[in-house]
């Protein structure tokens, strides 16, 4: 009978689905895809608080004002991400403290991207451009996700990318049309990014064990390799346009299916720098968990304030 009973809610969830119904915090929803959510939203929530580090590095040596002004706009913007994601998360039920803590003992994943360093200015146009660019790519799609405080977050969040990916391309195409020296910081930077860039989507279709489930979910609305198509698509223009060329001998547009053909993605590195073994996984921990260190006297005081208001009002 209770077998019976949850065959049928099932049915009747994928057929809202199906319905393009959203899934909302107090809907029946099998467990599956709540841990589903859980665990894309907190990784993408983690993902925008780490991916403050490598840039707030720079925003002392920002080489003007107007730089530096945007920058920090900037890097607060995607503070403001990672807590309506956190916020979100919170809405399945999850653990704000406990989700973060899995962040802190490496038991959480984030995206692959920020493990690799900035190493000079051109790295903060490059990951305007190409980081924030496959960002958008993603979340531009999961803006339609079923479940609706995740696909309403994404609205707002997909505008700020926006900003970002723009100012990344207006400072690289700035240095692109500098002096030799300076369009030589922008290839390298590219050199750089690219393949980091290109891995964000995650593993090719055929090698992702959780896609097929959140196709079907509509938590995905296009795969891995048909979103890693469409920014290369999108990106390459970009590049020709400012003077800089895409690291790859074997890119080249293919008249018959529409699309640039590239070479293999280097997986091994991928995986690597997953498992905890890219540049700077250590570094970015490490950071997180000094900044919850840090601020513990910032919320003991909230508490006490918080505490003391109580119960003057209670007496
Ligand atoms: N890095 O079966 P799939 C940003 C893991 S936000 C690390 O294909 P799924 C803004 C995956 O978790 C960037 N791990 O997984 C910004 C899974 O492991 P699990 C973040 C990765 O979930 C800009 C396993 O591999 N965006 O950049 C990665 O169906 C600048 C198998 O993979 C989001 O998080 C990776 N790149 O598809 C901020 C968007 N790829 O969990 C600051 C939301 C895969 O089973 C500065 N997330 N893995 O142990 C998604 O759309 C999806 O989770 C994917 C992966 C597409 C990332």
């Amino acid at each position: 009978m209770r077998v019976l009973e949850s065959v049928e809610l099932e049915q009747k969830f994928q057929d809202k689905i199906d319905k393009e119904i959203k899934i909302e915090p107090n809907d029946w929803m099998p467990d599956a895809y709540r841990k589903t959510l859980i665990r894309q939203m907190s990784q993408h929530a983690h993902s925008e608080v780490v991916g403050m580090l490598p840039e707030a590095n720079w925003i002392t040596r920002a080489p003007n004002l107007r730089r530096k002004a945007v920058l920090l706009a900037k890097v607060q913007d995607e503070a403001g991400h990672g807590l309506y994601l956190y916020s979100a998360t919170e809405t399945l039920g999850a653990d704000r403290e406990a989700t973060i803590d899995d962040l802190h003992s490496g038991k959480a994943k984030y995206s692959s991207i920020f493990n690799y360093p900035a190493v000079s200015w051109a790295d903060i146009g490059a990951i305007g451009w190409l980081v924030d660019g496959a960002a958008i790519m993603n979340q531009v799609a999961l803006c339609r996700c079923s479940y609706g405080p995740y696909a309403r977050a994404m609205v707002k969040i997909c505008k700020e990318e926006s900003f970002h990916q723009r100012q990344g391309y207006e400072l690289l195409t700035t240095l692109a049309n500098g002096s030799p020296e300076q369009k030589q910081l922008a290839q390298e930077a590219l050199n750089r990014f690219w393949w980091p860039a290109l891995m964000m989507f995650g593993p090719n279709d055929d090698e992702s064990p959780n896609s097929a489930q959140s196709m079907k979910w509509k938590i995905k609305r296009l795969s891995n390799d048909e979103l890693r198509q469409n920014f290369i698509d999108a990106t390459v223009p970009q590049a020709e346009l400012i003077g800089l060329k895409v690291p790859d001998p074997n890119l080249k547009w293919n008249e018959e299916t529409g699309h640039y053909d590239f070479s293999p993605i280097n997986w091994d590195e991928f995986w690597q720098v997953v498992g905890g073994n890219g540049p700077c996984n250590k570094q970015r921990v490490d950071a997180r968990r000094k900044a919850k260190e840090n601020g513990l006297w910032v919320r003991e005081a909230a508490m006490a304030f918080a505490e003391k208001r109580a119960s003057r009002k209670s007496a």
